[in-house]
């Protein structure tokens, strides 16, 4: 198993419609593993395929404390949605910003698991949200875009600074190592 890189907003291939999964092979069982994984070390409780730049309508999730409930949804649909709820959001692809999401509260989902094998099953509270965020990343959709311009252009500006920071401590560090040397 491999852990991948995760996209970051504003990266535009976050932007991509993902395509139809068609082959259940021991490549997509690879990139199911590696998208657990991935989600477990960051960690988040939900990962979609879009996020590690593949365009597949694949998402994984895991709501467990113990990382041992994982569920997999291939080619997900939303059959019907109930009600609504307000929830406080988070993205592994827009780190360390957070905000409210008005979301449908119980869909009905039809997807396929990693064999290819086709089910239904309802969802409410954290799993439902979590669905509908990352069914969102496979439209090419995330959550800053339901918040003002504004307030997206604000977290661009912040994201932006922080991995300027970053990659100004990382060249500082490595000339250390080198002067160290
Ligand atoms: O880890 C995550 N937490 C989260 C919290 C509230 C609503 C949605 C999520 S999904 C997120 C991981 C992620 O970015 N998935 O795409
Ligand atoms: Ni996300």
């Amino acid at each position: 198993m491999a852990l991948r890189t995760i996209l970051e907003f504003p990266d535009p291939r976050l932007r991509t419609r993902a395509e139809p999964v068609t082959r259940f092979d021991a490549a997509l069982g690879t990139l199911i593993d590696d998208m657990l994984e991935t989600m477990y070390a960051a960690p988040g409780i939900g990962l979609a395929a879009t996020q590690v730049d593949v365009h597949k309508r694949l998402i994984v999730i895991d709501i467990s404390k113990e990382h041992n409930e994982p569920l997999v949804l291939v080619n997900p649909e939303i059959l019907s949605r109930e009600g609504e709820a307000s929830t406080e959001e988070g993205c592994l692809s827009v780190p360390g910003i957070f905000d409210e999401v008005k979301r449908a509260a119980t869909i009905r989902v039809r997807a396929q698991d990693r064999d290819g094998t086709t089910f239904e099953r309802d969802f409410d509270e954290v799993l439902a949200v979590c669905i509908q965020h990352e069914m969102d990343h496979l439209e090419g959709r995330l959550f800053v875009d339901y918040l003002s311009d504004l307030k997206r252009e604000r977290i661009r500006k912040k994201l932006d600074k922080e991995r300027k920071e970053r990659a100004a401590r990382t060249v500082a560090a490595s000339a250390g190592a080198r002067r160290a040397y």
